[in-house]
């Protein structure tokens, strides 16, 4: 794009570069959307103000495999949406360099290399570990933040951290571009900054416009990534994700996905099937989870983007996040067969109508049971996500998740404590609630009656009851009849297994230390 505005070589008028007649491509309005965004922010294509922006995501060290597989997807957006604006862009994944697990390593290298650091807090998990890293890295070079993390610890980060300069609240594409392009810190919304010994925190900025933001670019990477647990590799398979979405229109209460951190709704906005499938062909993983909070909120879309696929001849193995209202349309569902969707995972919640009511899920237990009748039927695995200690549930109704997701036929589950966000609406119920409470944002909800302790007991009991051995035999056969792993990985496994088990038993010793 740089080069586009070079070459016109004078002052630009809106409207005389979005002259175009022939903007039915995807490709034309997406050049049109980035070309508006970067010349109403203000962008002087002469004057370069960072060479070289470093975008770091923190998190490193022992974590569970799911938080291994998957690239910084909003990191890369942001690394995107530099690209042309600043010299270059360099990204560094600590998960999978070493080297620079080290601050004062990372800091030399940011010493002789870097003018600006973008650096993602996006996980509750590690977050003071993050911060203890973060604050030894050079208080010269210009730091911005952003994230989901971040978003919601704006003042406790500033005071932790005294070399980060700015914050970005919220989505964070046009705002990025604003800061590197000059404009003044108090004409960007969604920017908190320091000003004068304090924090200035500007208004909230609009969501951008999906179809205007530019996929994250893939090059930039230097792994690729996989299903790594304890230091052993699973499988030979690569994993990315894709978002063709973003938002949700139900409002599940528990739920604050499709809210950004600030407590904005996202209201469910879709980016054009071509544009999803011009990003797919780009991208060289072997399993790409979509991870849009519902992949089939407009069914008619989904199938459009299955045909797609399948037109495209695109082979991939296709993860989704899903309701169970999928299985209302089984055209849809036989061409996500077809087009190589082969895990679903779907948001349950709970086995009980009073709990599902109460969180404003909008599904039945008969509903949930009809719907597995028909998603059984394929030859997709079935992972579910339940809620336990919800307000006012027994542990008889706790222990009675593990039956139900076998009555039902669901492959695997994982089950989380109800949790409390900042801007979860189910927060005042809670504090509503005699003898219910919270001790921090972002934690589990207790009772008197369940506590920490009762909690994790009914935590073993669950997973004893689902995962016992027929259950594991069941689940490592399927994932090999659909092709989820090879024969190879397998036996891989198999003698990687004493590994395993020594990290395993080392991350048990530290948990207890
Ligand atoms: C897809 C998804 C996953 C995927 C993986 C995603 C990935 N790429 O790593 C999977 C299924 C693996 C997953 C797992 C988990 N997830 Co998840 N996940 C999501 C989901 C639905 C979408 C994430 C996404 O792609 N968003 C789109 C991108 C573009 O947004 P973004 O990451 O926020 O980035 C934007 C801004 O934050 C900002 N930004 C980000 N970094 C930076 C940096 C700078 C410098 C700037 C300027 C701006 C900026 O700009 C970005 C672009 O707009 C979100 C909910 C949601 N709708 O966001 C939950 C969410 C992120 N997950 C959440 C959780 C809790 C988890 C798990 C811990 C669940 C669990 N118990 O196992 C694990 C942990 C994974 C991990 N990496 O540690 C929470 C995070 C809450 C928190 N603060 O911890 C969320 C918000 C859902 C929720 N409300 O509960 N998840
Ligand atoms: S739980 Fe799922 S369906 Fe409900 S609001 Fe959240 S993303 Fe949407």
């Amino acid at each position: 794009m740089r080069g586009v505005l070079q070459k016109l070589g004078r002052p630009i008028h809106l409207p005389e570069v979005l002259h175009f007649h022939d903007l039915q491509t995807v490709d034309a309005l997406e050049f049109a959307c980035s070309l508006a965004s970067a010349v109403l922010s203000h962008y002087n294509p002469f004057m370069i103000k960072y060479k070289h922006a470093l975008a770091l995501n923190p998190y490193f060290g022992e974590s569970n495999t799911i938080r291994w597989t998957f690239p910084p997807t909003g990191l890369e957006y942001i690394a995107a949406s530099l690209k042309d604006l600043v010299g270059k862009v360099t990204i560094l994944d600590l998960r999978y360099e070493k080297a620079y697990q080290d601050p004062k390593a990372l800091s030399k290298f940011i010493r002789n290399e870097i003018d600006l650091l973008c650096v993602s807090i996006s996980w509750e998990s590690r977050f003071e570990d993050v911060c203890d890293f973060v604050s030894q890295l050079p208080p010269e070079v210009f730091t911005v933040v952003g994230g989901y993390k971040a978003t919601e610890e704006v003042e406790y980060l500033f005071d932790r951290c005294s070399n980060i300069e700015m914050i970005v609240r919220g989505e964070g594409e046009e705002i990025i571009k604003q800061i590197v392009t000059g404009v003044p810190y108090r004409d960007i919304r969604g920017l908190s900054y320091r000003e004068n010994g304090g924090v200035v925190h500007n208004e909230i900025h609009p969501l951008p416009d999906i179809t205007c933001i530019q996929f994250p670019d893939r090059s930039l990477r230097k792994h690729d990534y996989y299903l790594v647990k304890h230091g052993v590799r699973f499988s030979s398979h690569t994993f990315d994700t894709v978002l063709t979405t973003r938002g949700c229109p139900f409002k599940c209460k528990f739920c604050t996905f499709s809210l950004n951190p600030l407590g904005q709704k996202r209201s469910y906005t879709e980016r054009a099937v071509e544009s999803v499938i011009g990003e797919l062909k780009t991208v060289t993983a072997d399993v790409v989870l979509f991870s849009d909070d519902n992949f089939f909120t407009n069914p008619k879309r989904s199938e459009q983007l299955c045909d797609l696929i399948i037109e495209n001849k695109i082979k991939k193995i296709f993860v989704v996040q899903a309701r169970i209202d999928v299985a209302k349309h089984r055209r849809v569902l036989d061409k996500a067969e077809k087009a190589g969707f082969k895990v679903f995972l779907i948001g349950i919640e709970s086995p009980h109508d009073r709990i599902l009511k109460q969180l404003d899920k909008g599904i039945t237990q008969q509903q949930v049971r009809d719907a597995f009748a028909v998603l059984t039927q394929y030859d997709f695995y079935l992972h579910g996500y339940f809620i336990y200690g919800n307000i006012c549930e027994t542990e008889e109704e706790m222990l009675y998740i593990p039956k139900f997701a076998k009555e039902v036929k669901l492959d695997s589950i994982t089950f989380q404590k109800l949790r409390i966000e900042r801007f979860s609406p189910l927060k005042e119920v809670v504090e509503e609630t005699p003898g219910y409470y919270y001790n921090r944002i972002g934690g589990s909800v207790y009772s008197d009656h369940y506590g920490r302790k009762e909690l994790k007991q009914i935590r073993n009991r669950i997973r004893s009851e689902f995962y016992d051995i027929p259950q594991v035999i069941h689940i490592i056969r399927k994932v090999w009849r659909i092709g989820l792993v090879g024969g190879s990985d397998l036996t891989s496994t198999f003698f990687k297994l004493p590994l395993l088990m020594y990290g395993l038993a080392r991350r048990k010793r530290k948990r207890r230390r």
